[in-house]
């Protein structure tokens, strides 16, 4: 069982997704605006790149936040590999229908992972498995779970929370969040969790 599941961590799905493919079928399309860039199948990824990890949170703006340590492959070392021509903003898309877009300045994080294991353990398909995003410099709503597309544009999309006027950057502001790992609240100053 995945720590997210033991810290029984709110689990969030827009969409009410169903069912993703097994993971042999399981593809993340990358795209930019104007072209197909490559079709990467879940394989792909455990091939191509090395497995790094992460320890970060994942905040709610709900109003909680989870400490976890991350496997998979960096955003860093993603976008060295995969090279996007110029772009402004990187939409991400699941398989649910969910999106959400993020700002290019916001990518640069050295925390931000495709992950595809936490704790050691496969994420499960409620918690975004098999592969899901982490960006844990932004409020939860962008970090897309079952992933299936990412595009990089010029010009920005609003996703699914954005339409119902969330903030587009969705930078984490100051607030009292529940901490999931210590069942304590804390107060957050702003910008990535650290505690
Ligand atoms: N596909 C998809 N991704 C999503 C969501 C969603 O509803 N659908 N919810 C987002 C929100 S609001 C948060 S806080 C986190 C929560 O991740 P969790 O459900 O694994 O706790 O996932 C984000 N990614
Ligand atoms: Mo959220």
């Amino acid at each position: 069982m995945s720590i997210l599941k033991e810290l029984k961590t709110p689990i969030f799905n827009a969409e009410s997704i169903k069912n993703v493919p097994v993971v042999e079928k399981y593809k993340v399309i990358i795209k930019s605006d104007r072209s197909s860039i490559i079709d990467l199948y879940y394989q792909d990824f455990i091939k191509l790149f090395q497995m790094k990890e992460v320890n970060c949170r994942l905040t709610s703006v709900s109003g909680w936040s989870v400490r976890a340590t991350w496997q998979g492959i960096l955003w860093q070392d993603f976008i060295e590999y995969i090279k996007p021509d110029k772009y402004n903003y990187v939409v991400f898309e699941s398989y649910g229908g969910y999106s959400t877009t993020v700002y290019r300045e916001d990518l640069f994080n050295p925390r931000i992972i495709i992950a595809i294991k936490v704790n050691g353990e496969i994420i499960e398909h409620a918690y975004g498995g098999p592969i899901r995003m982490v960006i844990p410099n932004l409020w939860g709503y962008k970090s897309c779970k079952w992933l299936n597309k990412i595009t990089f544009t010029e010009e920005y999309v609003k996703g699914y929370w954005e339409t119902y006027g969330y903030d587009d950057r969705g930078l984490i502001k100051p607030s009292k969040i529940l901490d999931i790992n210590s069942k304590k609240y804390i107060n957050i100053e702003g910008g990535e969790v650290l505690i």
